[in-house]
């Protein structure tokens, strides 16, 4: 770093999604010294990258955009959930309207970050060789900043195409009349699958655990009149602190079986009939607490998809007889067609789960199970992500004593509230570990999170403080508190990337906040309310 032109800075935001185009422009509206620096050639974070068939947030309209009347006003959906280049475009129309290009320098990665204790700033470098002196380093690195491919043995011995659903080329793969095989169907496993269905030659699905995927309820918006009228965005908007999941709907007043097996079908039709997460997130809270209040949801969520599948032997794989895993607790993702499209002849499924027969290896033709090898022209690994703390950990970032903050994280996850580590002061982020991310729709916990960390930035400065770090008390407190959320529910029994059990060696533990968005808004608010009780500030 010594021999680099070094840019100073207050803060330096890593990251182009919802969360650092956020900050960027709230803080240079406060009058911070602020510059952001993304990975990727473009706005969107995730959507940037995420260019494969089908792509689609399963956040409806208008809860997957920001909440500043400049951006929505003269802004229009043509989808309830909009496609990857709607957001794509969405971003566009940000960036044009907050001003942000002239801050934003992309196709930069942050490789490194170095606390230096004598000067209480960050030394920050990329890989194209830029260094940022810093007061503040805020991390809007997402929850799916760093992909997973299982370690298969053959990869490179493929002739045909690998790749992760995540690296899809800009310009659309000619698939017609090819073999196509995902491996996954996680959300974005389902949202390919609809897709490829309709344009490969023949797609073969491998398919380790069953998504418990729920009918999108997709809609069409004529231009220019939009189906919620602008007059009632600012009170939506204001709604989000106060569901459960930073939406606009809520989980029930009552139990599973306070109601009688009629009323209960009856709700849960209700729930169905909606679509979008209602029948995850808007039902009977004790879905994610009781086994048999659970086995109710799954057994409907069954009954209903098995009646879309004709092969029975097929609906045994994608929707068992017996459940698989608690209903809810593995992430559950919105289809369109997925279940129908199992229907046509060019769509098979194989079932690599223990029980069924696991992938092998790769092979020069295809993918070989314990049971038999396939031929493809296309392998599509829609394996997903080392979620939540891989793309924090992939940056070298040493703290006070010189530790990197990924061996400290080698044990398990620690921070405090969710935005701050013990030991590396002035470093803060969203969507990171132990916060509601993941079950927080996403512009709304950039919003939640980043109004938190100006406000913490403005108030040192007011104070004339040069550090703030978190105390180790605390964030040994907080971790208590992510357990006793996680322990309560179902989730930390079942295998998922929440509890970090997708990646072969990474430590089980809840990473995700389970209070809900109005515990959390009301718990990091008190904290500041109360002078950052949990911090130490200097
Ligand atoms: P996910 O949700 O992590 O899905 C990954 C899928 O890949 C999932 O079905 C896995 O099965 C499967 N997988 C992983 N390793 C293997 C092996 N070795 N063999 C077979 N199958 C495997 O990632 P997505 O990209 O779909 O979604 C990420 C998030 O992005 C999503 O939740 C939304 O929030 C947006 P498993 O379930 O582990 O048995």
């Amino acid at each position: 770093i010594a021999n680099l032109p070094v840019q100073e800075l207050d803060a330096l935001i890593v990251g182009a999604g919802f969360g650092g185009i956020y900050q960027l422009k709230k803080l240079r509206d406060a009058g911070f010294n602020v510059k952001l620096v993304e990975h990727g050639a473009d706005y969107g974070g995730v959507w940037y990258w995420n260019r494969y068939p089908g792509a689609r947030v399963d956040s409806h309209i208008p809860f997957y955009e920001l909440s500043d009347p400049a951006l929505w006003e003269d802004w229009t959906w043509m989808q309830r959930f909009p496609g990857g280049a709607e957001i794509r475009a969405y971003f566009a129309h940000v960036a044009e309207k907050w001003d942000l290009r002239k801050d934003t320098q992309f196709n930069t990665f942050v490789s490194e970050a170095r606390w230096d204790e004598h000067e209480a700033k960050w030394m920050v470098k990329t890989e194209s060789g830029k260094a940022y002196k810093v007061r503040f380093l805020l991390l809007n690195t997402g929850f799916a900043a760093r992909r997973y491919v299982p370690d298969w043995k053959g990869i490179e011995s493929f002739t045909g195409n690998f790749l992760h659903s995540s690296y899809w080329p800009h310009e659309n793969l000619e698939l017609k009349s090819k073999r196509v095989a995902i491996i996954g169907t996680g959300s974005t496993g389902v949202q390919l699958a609809e897709e490829l269905s309709k344009v490969a030659g023949h797609l073969t699905i491998f398919q380790r655990t069953p998504n418990t995927s729920l009918p999108m309820g997709q809609v069409n918006y004529d231009r220019p009149k939009q189906a919620i009228p602008k007059s009632e965005y600012s009170d939506l908007f204001a709604d989000r602190m106060k569901s459960f999941a930073g939406f606009s709907f809520n989980f029930l007043s009552r139990a599973t079986f306070d109601d009688t097996p009629e009323q209960r079908n009856k709700q849960y039709e209700k729930l169905w009939a909606k679509g979008d997460f209602e029948f995850w997130l808007a039902t009977y809270p004790d879905m994610l607490f009781s086994k048999e209040a659970n086995k109710e949801a799954y057994d409907f969520w069954r009954n209903k998809t098995r009646a879309r599948i004709n092969d029975p032997k097929i609906a045994d794989i994608l929707a068992p007889m017996q459940q698989r895993h608690a209903f809810g607790c593995k992430r559950i993702s919105l289809e369109l067609e997925y279940f129908e499209i199992f229907n046509k002849p060019n769509v098979s499924l194989i079932d690599v789960s223990k029980t069924g027969t696991p992938i092998q290896e790769i092979t020069a033709q295809g993918i070989k199970t314990t049971e038999q090898e396939f031929e493809f022209d296309f392998i599509v690994a829609a394996t997903g992500y080392d979620a939540i703390t891989g793309g924090i950990r992939q940056i070298n970032i040493k703290g006070v004593t010189g530790e990197s903050l990924s061996e400290y994280w080698n044990d398990g996850a620690k921070t405090y509230l969710g935005l701050a580590v013990s030991g590396y002061p002035n470093m803060f982020f969203t969507y990171g570990p132990q916060a509601p991310t993941a079950l927080c729709n996403g512009p709304t916990c950039a919003e939640l999170q980043g109004n938190w960390i100006i406000q913490a930035m403005e108030y040192m400065r007011k104070k004339g403080l040069r550090k703030i770090d978190a105390q180790k008390d605390s964030e040994r407190k907080w971790k208590e508190d992510i357990w006793k959320f996680a322990n309560a529910s179902l989730l930390s029994e079942v295998d998922s990337w929440y509890m970090g059990t997708n990646i072969p060696g990474k430590p089980r533990e809840p990473l995700i906040y389970l209070g809900g968005v109005p515990t959390y808004y009301k718990t990091i608010h008190d904290v500041a309310a109360d002078g950052y009780s949990g911090f130490t500030l200097c």
